[in-house]
């Protein structure tokens, strides 16, 4: 077998104990530094930022640690080309940033994979489209025109005089490119429709790609490949917040979707909701009154001292010179007086926490949308007008959708595939020297290769990659989102920075509320 091994086992070669005592001694050293410097200002984030982290999990690291042998690992008995293609939806006048996308996939993974591209339009491609295309990749190609009904709004939605106000006014109210009704209408594609296209039906799994993305490192494996061994069916390379004001709706009607059908969710769900349910307790009410730290001591307390107050009222008339009584009485005073709190976007105790995947970067199953819950759950958005009455992104619907039916460790985080679309950048830290190879054009188009690399590190995982000089990760700045990732699928501990709304009911009220009870009957 001359096939790399994938990188868990690599990982036995290392001198791991002598690292881990190096980290273990400084993380300690910095941790008491911090702690008991009197100056320290609000410390908790002086953290080691994400992208200088080792942060692989057993279920969830990049498939290898730094660069295959192509030849090797294609010739490999075990290896199977997958039934995939590339797909992008563009327009004939963005030939020049499609030319940009496609040399940088091909000069880091399709010169050795040559996976066949679909491409699709409203309008037809040109000639010149057709043939640069064709020039600039070493791979079939395939053109496909989208029909009316794959493309544009169902007519009777066209033909209401709303329809086209509401898509205006989303610029008065500052939805990014709100007031583009091409923008809606891509959205609602690739929400909905792409994946019932014959040329993306023809087959099994996708990447989906765009005009004027750039890729930094080099793909020496394959990702189709590689998911399907590992039980992976979507993977992605950003994971951030949605602007609130283009997505309202949308959790309301994903909820209800979910309700109406009875559907049973997939564990993903927890990475895109926030729960309401702060608190594990048989008691309703306060399950329903207690959202957070502040809440908790005051509903609890709350409910003791009106407790003692009406059991102290069955026996008769009561002592208000009993400072407990006292107390109760006020605070009952104030519950007559006050209001439940409403909370817009709450359905069923939760409410969406506006993370998702980019979309423009995807490497999945087709069948991850393909499927009849997904379906309906497009047929019930659009139903609801969401897509143009407000600006539904298909980022945010797939992966709502997405969470549907699917578990967290069925989401591969490609890590280690660096990634730039417009100002976004994922790029990792290269894999130390010993897991680099030198680079081997698989075609002549890309002979030509600038033979400087970033630094390697010892926790990287990257294969030759040259990322922006000084760029900012997306990683280090996509809270919560990036938190909730790194707690749900890689197993990181909780720490302080995270965001009280986290997903799983943390406080035991029974034993909680007999402390303030003990507290109050000494007084
Ligand atoms: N054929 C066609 N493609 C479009 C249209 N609008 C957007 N796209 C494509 O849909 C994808 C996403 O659009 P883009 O403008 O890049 O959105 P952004 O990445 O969210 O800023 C790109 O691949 C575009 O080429 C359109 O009106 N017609
Ligand atoms: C690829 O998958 C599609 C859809 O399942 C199927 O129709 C097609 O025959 C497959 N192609 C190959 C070469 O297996
Ligand atoms: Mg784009």
């Amino acid at each position: 077998m001359i096939r790399i091994k994938p990188r868990f086992r690599l990982y036995q070669n290392r001198n791991k104990p002598v690292y881990y005592t190096i980290i273990l001694c400084s993380i300690l050293a910095i941790t008491t530094l911090l702690y008991i410097n009197p100056w320290r200002s609000s410390s908790k984030n002086k953290f080691v930022s994400y992208s200088n982290q080792d942060l692989d999990s057993e279920t969830q690291h990049p498939f290898y640690k730094g660069c295959n042998d192509v030849d090797a690992y294609i010739n490999d008995p075990s290896y199977q080309r997958a039934n995939a293609s590339f797909v992008m939806l563009t327009r004939n006048k963005e030939l020049e940033d499609v030319v940009l996308t496609l040399t940088s996939i091909e000069s880091h993974f399709n010169q050795w994979y040559h996976y066949p591209y679909v491409f699709l339009n409203d309008e037809p491609f040109t000639e010149e489209f057709k043939k640069t295309i064709r020039n600039t990749v070493t791979a079939p190609v395939e053109f496909g025109t989208l029909m009316e009904l794959e493309w544009e709004f169902p007519k009777k939605v066209r033909e209401t005089i709303e329809f086209t106000e509401r898509i205006k006014d989303q610029a008065d109210r500052g939805v990014m490119y709100g007031d583009v009704e091409s923008y809606h209408k891509m959205c609602r594609f690739y929400s909905g429709l792409f994946y019932k296209h014959p040329l993306v039906r023809a087959h099994e799994w996708y990447w989906r790609i765009e005009p004027d993305v750039k890729f930094f490192c080099d793909i020496t494996y394959d990702p189709f490949y590689e998911m399907a061994q590992n039980g992976k069916e979507y993977g992605f390379t950003v994971i951030m917040q949605e602007l609130y004001w283009s997505i309202p709706g949308l959790f309301r009607a994903t909820r209800s979707y979910v309700n109406a059908n009875k559907l049973k969710v997939g564990s993903l769900w927890k990475l895109f909701t926030d729960s309401y349910s702060y608190v594990q307790t048989d008691d309703e009410d306060l399950k329903k009154s207690i959202f957070d730290k502040k809440q908790l001591k005051e509903k609890v307390e709350e409910k003791i001292h009106i407790d003692h107050l009406l059991n102290q009222m069955k026996d008769g008339p009561v002592d208000l010179n009993d400072e407990r009584n006292s107390i109760g009485l006020n605070r009952l005073i104030d519950r007559a007086q006050s209001k439940i709190p409403i909370f817009e976007d709450k359905f069923d105790n939760e409410d969406y926490n506006l993370c998702h995947f980019w979309s423009n970067f995807e490497i999945a199953k087709r069948t991850v949308f393909d499927n009849d819950v997904y379906d309906g759950y497009f047929k019930h958005l659009e139903s609801t007008g969401g897509f143009w009455q407000e600006r539904w992104g298909d980022a945010p619907v797939h992966s709502l959708g997405l969470a549907l039916t699917l578990n967290v460790e069925q989401i591969h985080y490609f890590r280690d595939i660096g990634y730039q679309h417009s100002f976004i950048v994922h790029c990792p830290k290269n894999a130390p020297p010993e897991y680099q190879l030198p680079y081997v054009a698989g075609d002549n188009k890309f002979s030509e290769r600038k033979s400087r690399y970033d630094n390697s590190f010892d926790y990287g995982s990257g294969c030759r990659c040259d990322c922006p000089p000084g760029h900012i990760d997306i990683e280090d700045t996509s809270y919560p989102c990036i938190d909730l990732w790194l707690e749900l699928a890689h197993g990181m501990e909780k720490n302080s920075n995270f965001a009280d709304g986290s997903y799983y009911p943390h406080v035991d009220l029974d034993s909680f509320e007999d402390k303030i009870k003990s507290e109050f009957d000494a007084l």
